[in-house]
């Protein structure tokens, strides 16, 4: 294998200028002195790319000739971020962008602020896959990541005047997108409908419509790897044949239709991210990509020919489905194993079965996708006859493994009616992980107990990571900074659990102090943030205290909510005396699905609360709430670094892992949290005494089902909760209009069906507990920088290293 070559070779501040006027000059048409802060970031953005293209060809090179299988991470979700910043630090060109730009008289932060960020995800699922391919160029794995470039990423979030969500169309691409190199000519064609037919004792598909899938390219820089991995993006194109077929001179505006159905395959990201829609859009844009990437794979690693043995498949290129949305790629393997290049059954089954592995990411059975027949059989007739041939031979093989016909019936694949995804995950792959310890074991024992009763050796867990450059470095640079005087290097950056390094130095006092210093100036850095962004006059001299993450019922915003409530009606009726209070700010941040009422009323009461609770003279200066509009991953590398108390208050058993909580816990805040996902991880490695627990366990939560819960017992028993329930109920944040929550508080009071109530009075106790731990500055901080110091291993590099070993048996290219 030949050497790997340096990127573009590191340039001077001056030759890096002069590379941002060129791009400027040719590519944006305009004058340094004509240019503004988007035009400059535009060319800085396409001068990096530049450099990095050598390490680019070069690694796609050795990813085929070399002998390292590769990673094929397919996700309908890359929640990416704004790239420039990132794309400076791993290329290694930070310092020469800050000097070239204020040489064009430009401010370096106004510049990476110009970037518009893409938001192809909803939230974890998105960000995770975005982590992963990070860590993997990091790693110099060769890899691909393949999802869909929708045209509206996840709406963007404001609030009327009501305090009601508000979705408007987030039209990324209206600005011009330097990153993403479209390649029409290496595009793939899909086909949907029609029929099967039967030609020489052969099936035959004859689909009814195709559309040109159209790659778009962006470059995945490893943090100092010198490794470039590949993100392609497909976009939806209509073909000009189809046009003409449909085109009737009379009707020229009919057509167009075709045009704008295809091109209405990647036009939208779904916002939601549990329910199933059963969409037959959402299911076209699931075999859109998946059939591209397949077809892009054989491509890539066959070049020029026309009969590949393609029995080496799965030792070019293993197959990651992020959760059920890529699953259909299983029957398409099959499909073009079989029908494409002619092998018979049985070894297209060892191919196809070697190349997928499967990630489930959630616990809650609504959010495992299951498609109705009849909707997979129009769209893609032949898939269903190979999803029920599928379904047949596992039945078979149960059969033989002596299960009994119940629960054979209970493991369908295929149901006659409908199409199980996760069913077929877990049995047309090698390996099903859960993204936590105890996620991976509910998995076992409850989810897909059957299938892990039958193949126990598929099940392994890995826990999530998150990458320590973006969450660390980029967004934390002073704390940053504090680990590397620590530890006297920054190799940290590549290698989180060095962190550990900073255990003894939790001792030194000095150093605790300097922790303390990083943590108020990045504080003061977001009440800045807050007054540009959101117009607020924070007060930094309180404890800021936050939950972001997506809205739902499992999360628990309620129960924050009604904690806060609570201690503002204490603070009001003087039940808390003034010397006690420790001042608070609480910052949520949570986008709910548009369909999603029950949250979409969480947030209007949340606004609401913030509304009466800010402007009351009773309570200024000892307790401020704010629901900080559209959170998104920049706000997230803003409030992340400032924040000293992180929320992770889901009921037991159902968040599959988190990955915020690992976020906070890298850059020093202190959890209060319930035993579930990674919190139960993060706890075990920071210490219990790092870690405020509280509420049931998972066992609890079961057996309080199981003798009948009974909401309005706990509203009775805690008066608290009772008088935070109240003011809800009273028209407190309503102007007296009683009706306004009502069915929230209906819910609570009769439904609860995550248990909010129940754990109230264990999660208002431990505010006491937090409270006197605040009041000692030195203490406190010496608890975080110990969840600083134990969380590395929350890093996605430790992640992809896991997923080497357990799942991928593949390694850096050599
Ligand atoms: C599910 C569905 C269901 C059908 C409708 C469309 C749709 C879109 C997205 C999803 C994904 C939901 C699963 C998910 O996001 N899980 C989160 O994954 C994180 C990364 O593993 C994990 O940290 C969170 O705990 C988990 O909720």
């Amino acid at each position: 294998m030949t050497e790997i070559t340096a990127p573009k070779s590191p340039v001077t501040a001056a030759a890096f200028a002069d590379e941002i006027r060129e791009q400027l000059k040719y590519t944006q048409n305009v004058t340094p002195e004509q240019a503004t802060v988007a035009d400059v970031y535009v060319a800085a953005a396409k001068a990096v790319r530049n450099h990095l293209a050598d390490s680019w060809f070069k690694t796609q090179a050795d990813t085929v000739n070399g002998n390292t299988k590769a990673v094929g991470y397919l996700s309908a979700e890359f929640l990416m971020g704004k790239q420039l910043e990132n794309a400076l630090l791993n290329a290694g060109l930070t310092d020469q962008f800050d000097e070239a730009v204020e040489a064009l008289g430009f401010k370096p932060k106004d510049v990476i602020d110009a970037e518009y960020e893409p938001a192809l995800g909803n939230g974890g699922l998105g960000r995770l896959a975005a982590c992963f391919i990070d860590s993997l160029a990091s790693l110099g794995v060769p890899a691909f990541g393949y999802g869909i470039q929708y045209r509206y990423g996840i709406f963007k979030q404001t609030f009327d005047e009501n305090g009601k969500q508000v979705e408007t169309p987030d039209y990324w691409l209206n600005n011009e997108e330097p990153w993403g190199h479209i390649d029409y000519n290496r595009d793939q064609k899909v086909s949907f409908g029609g029929e099967v037919v039967e030609e020489d004792g052969k099936k035959v598909w004859k689909p009814a419509w195709s559309v040109r899938a159209v790659p778009v390219d962006y470059l995945v820089p490893g943090y100092k790897s010198q490794r470039v991995n590949t993100l392609r993006l497909w976009t939806a194109k209509s073909y000009d044949e189809f046009d003409l077929l449909a085109f009737n001179k009379s009707e020229y505006m009919d057509a167009v239709k075709p045009q704008v159905k295809a091109e209405n395959i990647s036009k939208i990201l779904y916002p939601e991210d549990s329910t199933k829609v059963g969409k037959e859009l959402r299911l076209e844009q699931q075999y859109f990509f998946v059939a591209a990437s397949l077809h892009d794979a054989i491509r890539v690693f066959y070049p020029g020919q026309d009969k590949p043995d393609l029995t080496t498949f799965p030792n070019k290129i293993t197959f990651q489905l992020n959760d059920t949305h890529p699953v259909i790629g299983i029957p398409e393997l099959m499909r073009i194993l079989i029908d494409e290049y002619d092998y018979d059954w049985d070894t297209a089954w060892g191919i196809t079965q070697k190349t997928f592995n499967y990630t489930c990411h959630t616990l809650l059975p609504e959010a495992l996708e299951v498609w109705p027949a009849s909707l997979i059989g129009e769209l893609l007739p032949r898939h269903l006859e190979i999803i029920e041939k599928i379904n047949e031979q596992f039945e078979a093989e149960l059969k033989d493994k002596g299960v009994d016909e119940e629960t054979a019936k209970d493991m369908a694949i295929y149901t006659g009616d409908a199409v199980r995804m996760a069913y077929l995950a877990t049995y047309g792959g090698s390996h099903v992980n859960g993204v936590a310890e105890l996620h991976s074991q509910l998995l076992k024992d409850v989810t897909l107990k059957n299938f892990s009763d039958a193949y126990p050796d598929k099940f392994t867990n890995v826990t999530n990571g998150v990458t320590p450059r973006r969450f660390v470095k980029l967004a934390n640079p002073r704390l940053s900074d504090l680990i590397t005087e620590g530890l006297g290097t920054d190799t940290w950056v590549a290698d989180l659990e060095k962190l550990q390094g900073l255990v003894p130095l939790a001792n030194d006092d000095e150093f605790v102090k300097k922790f303390a210093a990083v943590k108020n100036a990045n504080k003061h850095d977001f009440v800045a943030f807050a007054k540009q962004h959101y117009g607020i006059d924070v007060n930094e001299n309180t404890l800021f205290n936050t939950m972001v993450k997506r809205l739902h019922e499992y999360k628990r915003q309620s129960l924050k909510i009604l904690a806060v409530i609570s201690q503002y009606a204490a603070i009001k009726n003087g039940t808390v005396s003034v010397d006690d209070i420790q001042p608070r700010t609480v910052f949520f941040g949570a986008k709910a699905a548009p369909g999603y009422y029950l949250a979409k009323m969480t947030i209007e009461l949340i606004n609401n609360v913030s509304k009466v609770v800010n402007n009351d003279p009773d309570v200024q200066g000892k307790l401020a709430v704010y629901m900080l509009p559209n959170y998104n991953i920049e706000m997230a590398q803003n409030l992340i670094p400032a924040t000293e108390l992180d929320e992770q208050i889901s009921q037991a058993g159902k968040e599959a892992s988190g990955t915020g909580n690992m976020k906070f816990a890298l850059n020093g805040a202190l959890t209060v949290g319930t035993l579930d996902g990674a919190n139960v991880e993060i706890r075990e490695k920071v210490g219990a005494e790092n870690f405020f627990l509280f509420g049931m366990t998972v066992d609890e939560v079961e057996k309080l089902y199981a003798d009948g819960y009974d909401p309005a017992k706990y509203y009775e028993a805690d008066p608290r909760l009772k008088q935070a329930v109240n003011l809800v109920a009273d028209g407190t944040f309503s102007y007296g209009d009683r009706n306004a929550y009502a069915p929230l508080v209906a819910d609570w009071l009769t439904k609860d069906w995550f248990m909010t109530l129940a754990d109230f009075s264990a999660y208002a106790d431990i505010q006491g507990e937090i409270e006197q731990l605040y009041k000692d500055p030195l203490e406190w901080n010496r608890k975080a920088l110990l969840n600083v110091a134990n969380s590395g291993y929350f890093s996605s590099d430790r992640s992809i290293e896991d997923y080497l070993t357990r799942i991928w048996e593949t390694g850096p290219l050599a």
